[in-house]
Parts: structure tokens; C-alpha cells; sequence
């Protein structure tokens, strides 16, 4: 449901500015993908990254859940390794299991391996993004990339980890290495994102995904000064930035901090009470628990109805779901959940 005439003036950037709507937007993270039918059905055949620098593909890909769902902004269809692979790092994503590297990162030599990226490696990018924004119109998109920390945990792990042990070892073991490494994704993830801003995309959405498993004194010293770096690095874009990770209840304030307009909330910690920890004076998106999906449609309604009323408590709040969309999501609720948003925030 969009009324406004341009993305820069929609629902979805207004409310990251923290200004005035005529309804909550709302958008979910991995609304493209597996809960949709007509996804599976383009993908069928192609693999992942082939898939993500394909415009025709991508752009399709990327509507879909618009055309179906009627979310107020579409996010771009691709992968935060998509970059890391583009400037040449030997990467590859495994259906069923996700971004895998046969030789992990280990070493200063290594450094060689993940070369900068420069606008030239992605032309591709800036014409899916210039393709989907033209068939948008009104509608904004969302751009993305992977933060440093999250970035660098795929190349040293080699694939997804559930204890992230060799990145945590490095960054202690070799903290001028991990500077080193870090810096290098920074750079990567920035043009990226430059990229799609350029191309037209009217937000971003930096996604530090696994910056939970960190405590809090090792955030702030090895992960942080990178996030701000790469978030500083779009000050002047002229766009909303909107940081996430899951699980960072505990670094929500430090997060929030980050040079960023919105904080994005996982599901972990009530709408209410991140608002409160964060200050009460910047714009929130969230946090719907993605597997309430699953559950009847009366504690649905009710849990939507709760985010919505908490989430009054900010300056601007863009309803999202606290982490992506499960892939046996029935995509119908999706729907269901939108309008409910819709009717319940129209003012
Ligand atoms: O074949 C397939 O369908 C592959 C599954 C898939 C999809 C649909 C992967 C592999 N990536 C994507 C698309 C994607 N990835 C999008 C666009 C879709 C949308 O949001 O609508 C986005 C924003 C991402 C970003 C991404 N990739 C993140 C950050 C967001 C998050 O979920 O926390 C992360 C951590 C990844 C890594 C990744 N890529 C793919 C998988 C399965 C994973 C996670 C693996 C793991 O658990 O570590």
C-alpha cells in the first residue's frame, strides 16, 4: 500500500526520518525467497550467485513479494556475499547450507585474496537496481550488504558457524590481522551499498546478523569502529540507514549508536523495552518472532496489534519480523499480517 507519490516521501523513509505517516509501513527480511511458490519456480535450475547477477532474475525476484503482499518497500534480491565474490573471493552458497569457502581466510597472506571492490566489478548491480526501482515507482527499495564482523565469520569459519570460534580467536589472537581484515570488508561493503544508492535505491539496511554471539567489550573494540566506518561511509548518501543484528539485545544502545536513522530489533527483546534502552529518540523496525507465523491467526493479530502499540513509543517505527522469514512460512499469513498493519496503524 503506498499513497505517496515518490519513495523518498513514502511511508518507509518517512518513518525513518521520524516523520509523519499515513500508515506504519511494514516490509519483512526474506520476504524474497522460499515461502513464495513463484520464487521457487524461477529458481528452478539456477544456482544462488548466478541468480544474483542476473538482472531479469533479480528484478523479478525482487517484485514478487511486493506484487503479492503489498509491503511498503521491496529489498533488493541478492546475497551479502554477492560483493565478497564480485571482487574475487573464491566463494560459492550451498543450497540447504549457505556461503561456503574452500580455503578459509587464516593469514596476512590471505589479505591478497579479497582484493577491493570497485563500481566496474558490478555493473550488473546498479542495472537490476535501476530496472526495479523504474518498475517500483512510488514504492522505495531497500538496499543491503553484510557488516564487517558477519562478513569476516563466513570467510574465516569457511561456511556458517554456530560458535564463530576461529573468528573470535583471530580477532584476540591477531587483533592488527582482524584491523586489517576488517577494514578490507569495510571497504567492499561501503561500495556496495554506493552502488545500489547511486542506482536508486531510497534506504539501507546493514546487516550485522551474527554480531549477538559477541560480548559486549569485544564489540565495541573489534567490531564497532568497522560498523561505524562502513555506516559513515553513506553519511552523505542521502538515504535512511537501518542497522540489524540478531540476538543484540545487549548491544542494541552501541548499535543504535553506530551512525545510524533506524535500529533494527530482533524478536528476542520487546518492542517497548528496546525503545527504552536505545533512548526513545530514534527511529525502530521490527520485531515480530518469525516462527509466531506458525501459530493461529488470533495470537498473530494479537502480537502484531502489541509490536504496533510499543512501537508508538518511537519516533518512527517500520514494522518487520525480528529475523527473516522461515522458509515454510504459508506466504498467505504474510498477506494477512501486512493488511492487518495497514488497518491498524492507518491515522
Ligand atoms: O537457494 C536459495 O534460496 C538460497 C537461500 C538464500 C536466499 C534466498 C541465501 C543463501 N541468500 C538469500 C537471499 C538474501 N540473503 C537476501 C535477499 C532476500 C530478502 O531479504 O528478501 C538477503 C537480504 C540476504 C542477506 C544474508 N545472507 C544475510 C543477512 C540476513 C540474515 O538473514 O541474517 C546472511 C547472514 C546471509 C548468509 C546466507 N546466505 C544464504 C543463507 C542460507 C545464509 C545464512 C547461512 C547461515 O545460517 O549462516
Amino acid at each position: 500500500m503506498t499513497t505517496s507519490a515518490s519513495p523518498s516521501d513514502s511511508p518507509l523513509v518517512r518513518a525513518a526520518r521520524g516523520e509523519t505517516v499515513s500508515h506504519t509501513p511494514v516490509w519483512f527480511m526474506r520476504q524474497a525467497g522460499r515461502s513464495l511458490p513463484e520464487y521457487r519456480e524461477v529458481r528452478r535450475g539456477t544456482d544462488m550467485l548466478e541468480t544474483c547477477r542476473t538482472p531479469d532474475l533479480v528484478t523479478e525476484i525482487t517484485l514478487q513479494p511486493v506484487r503479492r503482499h503489498r509491503v511498503d518497500a521491496a529489498i533488493f534480491f541478492s546475497d551479502i556475499v554477492v560483493p565478497l565474490q564480485a571482487a574475487g573471493v573464491d566463494i560459492d552458497i550451498e543450497p540447504g547450507v549457505g556461503p561456503v569457502l574452500d580455503e578459509p581466510f587464516a593469514s596476512r597472506e590471505d589479505l591478497d585474496r579479497i582484493p577491493e571492490l570497485t563500481a566496474d566489478m558490478i555493473p550488473d548491480i546498479a542495472e537490476s537496481v535501476r530496472r526495479i526501482v523504474l518498475e517500483l515507482g512510488p514504492t522505495p527499495l531497500i538496499g543491503f550488504a553484510g557488516a564487517p564482523f558477519t562478513l569476516a565469520s563466513y570467510l574465516i569459519e569457511g561456511g556458517p558457524s554456530r560458535n564463530h570460534e576461529l573468528t573470535k580467536s583471530l580477532m584476540h589472537g591477531d587483533p592488527e590481522l582482524w584491523n586489517d581484515l576488517c577494514a578490507r570488508l569495510t571497504q567492499i561493503s561501503a561500495a556496495f551499498l554506493k552502488v545500489q544508492v547511486e542506482a536508486g535505491a531510497s534506504a539501507l539496511q546493514l546487516f550485522d546478523s551474527w554480531a549477538g554471539f559477541l560480548s559486549k567489550a569485544d564489540y565495541r573494540r573489534y567490531v564497532l569502529p568497522h560498523t561505524q566506518a562502513t555506516l559513515a561511509a553513506l553519511a552523505d548518501a542521502g538515504v535512511p540507514r537501518i542497522h540489524f543484528g540478531v540476538g543484540t539485545g545487549e548491544l542494541l544502545p552501541d548499535m543504535a549508536a553506530a551512525g545510524t536513522e533506524v535500529i533494527g530489533v530482533d524478536y528476542r527483546v520487546n518492542l517497548a523495552e528496546a525503545i527504552e534502552r536505545v533512548g526513545g529518540d530514534q527511529p525502530v523496525q521490527g520485531n515480530l518472532d518469525p516462527a509466531l507465523l506458525f501459530a493461529p491467526w488470533e495470537v498473530v493479530e494479537r502480537e502484531v496489534r502489541r509490536i504496533l502499540d510499543e512501537g508508538r513509543a518511537a519516533p518512527g517505527h517500520i514494522f518487520n519480523l525480528g529475523h527473516g522469514v522461515l522458509p515454510d512460512t504459508d506466504p498467505v499469513v504474510l498477506t494477512r499480517v501486512v493488511e492487518l498493519v495497514h488497518e491498524v496503524s492507518a491515522r
